[in-house]
């Protein structure tokens, strides 16, 4: 088949050590991109005091990454800016923390500019290019005005909002139109595939030409839902993997008569955290008979710490997560771990595996692969209970997960009693159910659903036509 050009904003290709960097689309791109040729392009991650467009090629793990660096003011106003403190709160529901500044706009474009001026001679004419996520909308505008005809796929890893809460964005038809220069566009569930109907049909003066393809913009553009999975054989095998078993053996040890409830999240206010806490925290006042047997872990490795609302929220985690110990400990005995420290895949499947309950509770999540990973790394014969959120996109193909608002502290506390009693038959009939399907509609058949989807796209461009 053709070459796929995989593009996003930090390149991340796999080690096969374990030591994958924390995030989902890192894991999902590295696993995707294991079974093509062809080549996977983006930031670097480092900064030059000025842009040269110089390439910075590896290839590791059968995977071929060409890098390259940013300006300093590209960080600021693109990556910091235009991407994390405007798209990403605004797209989460969280207009109040969405900062609009026209210098981010112009640096968002100018960024988009630059990848798509060195990725274009790199591109050969069967070349199938994959863009991902919210950094990069506008690639594929820049890569037509260049010449480039190839066909274009985009995924979308977050949610695509309401119209009602997208229409807060400043110049918001630009950012739509863009998404019109790629011949597929794929969000991760069927309600944000909805949303963005909903806007092209009643701001863009758009219609539906058929299920999946819209026109506007005098573009037409394949839409679908391809919901994300994980790579699901190689997290069995990191299950069974020493490192995994000496972690259980650790935690099985330092949980003695107790059950343990875990959380694991990348440290961001969508990830509903002071939410869970205080859900755990009222659990404990409801419950003082269950105190003593339960243990609540949260693993939460800081991100995007130049950005304000992550100090913010940051110190806010500190201080609830000392007041629920401060309140409820004893001497020999305290209720709840929390920890900043980013552990290594295969130690997190070792955690996952003793707990009792999973509980995934962010306010919004475009999917949610914890979840799917906590399914995974379940023992078959005594598995744990997964308590997720409905405003996951993952909640659309968990249902046999206790669905619970993140929002309230009393549906989180009741679903926490809930499944710390749950008898074993429950407990393996709905794992078994959750396990059939993160197990069916892992990354592989996530990765192959939109790759030939885009293979099949009615393209637009003359040069592809027949
Ligand atoms: C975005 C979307 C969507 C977490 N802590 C550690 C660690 N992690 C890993 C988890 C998981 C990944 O990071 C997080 O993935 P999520 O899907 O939960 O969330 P985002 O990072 O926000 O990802 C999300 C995803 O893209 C894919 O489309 O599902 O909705 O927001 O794999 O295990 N990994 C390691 N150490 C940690 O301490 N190694």
């Amino acid at each position: 088949m053709s070459r796929l050009i995989v593009v996003s904003n930090r390149v991340s290709p796999p080690t096969g050590d374990g030591e994958e960097s924390v995030g989902g689309l890192a894991m999902a791109l590295a696993a995707a991109l294991k079974a093509y040729s062809g080549i996977w392009f983006g930031w670097s991650g480092a900064t030059v005091p000025s842009f040269t467009g110089e390439l910075h090629t590896d290839t590791v793990g059968g995977v071929t990454s060409v890098t390259v660096d940013l300006e300093e003011i590209d960080l600021d106003e693109y990556y910091n800016g235009y991407a994390n403190k405007t798209l990403w709160p605004l797209f989460h529901y969280r207009i109040d923390l969405a900062a609009f500044d026209r210098a981010y706009g112009t640096g968002y474009r100018r960024v988009n500019r630059r990848f798509a001026e060195t990725l274009a001679p790199l591109i050969q004419p069967d070349d199938v290019i994959w863009v991902h996520d919210y950094h990069l909308i506008p690639l594929a505008q820049e890569l037509r005005s260049l010449g480039v005809r190839n066909r274009i796929g985009f995924f979308l890893h977050i949610p695509w909002p309401a119209h009602q809460v997208f229409t807060n964005l400043p110049r918001h038809r630009q950012l739509v139109e863009a998404m019109f220069a790629y011949d597929l566009a794929g969000f991760q569930t069927a309600e944000y595939l909805q949303a963005f109907e909903d806007y092209v049909l009643s701001e863009a003066d758009g219609s539906v030409l058929s299920p999946g393809r819209l026109r506007a913009f005098g573009r037409d553009l394949e839409v679908g839902a391809f919901p994300i999975g994980i790579d699901a054989a190689d997290f069995a095998r990191m299950v069974a993997s020493p490192r995994a078993r000496k972690m259980r053996d650790l935690m099985t040890a330092s949980t003695v008569f107790r059950q343990l409830v875990v959380g694991v999240d990348r440290l961001d206010y969508s990830k509903g955290l002071e939410e869970r806490f205080l859900g755990f925290e009222r659990f404990l006042i409801e419950n003082p008979d269950l105190r003593r047997e339960v243990l609540m872990l949260q693993i939460a490795p800081v991100s995007r710490e130049s950005v304000e609302a992550y100090q913010e929220i940051r110190g806010r985690l500190d201080s609830l997560s000392g007041r629920i110990n401060g309140e409820f400990s004893d001497v020999d005995w305290a209720p709840f771990r929390y920890v900043n420290k980013n552990y290594r895949r295969d130690e997190l499947a070792g955690i996952y595996g003793v707990a009792r309950v999973g509980l995934v509770t962010p306010l919004r999540d475009g999917m949610n692969l914890v979840a799917k990973e906590f399914v995974a790394a379940q023992n078959p014969d005594d598995p744990g209970v997964l308590i997720l959120s409905r405003f996951a996109g993952a909640a659309g193909q968990m249902s046999e997960a206790l669905l619970v608002n993140p929002n309230s502290t009393e549906e989180v506390a009741d679903a926490l009693k809930r499944a710390l009693a749950m008898s074993r038959p429950e407990r393996i009939r709905r794992w078994q159910a959750l396990f059939d399907t993160v197990q069916r509609e892992d990354v592989t058949a996530w990765r192959d659903a939109f790759v030939a989807a885009l293979a099949g796209a009615r393209s637009q461009r003359p040069a592809l036509v027949g």
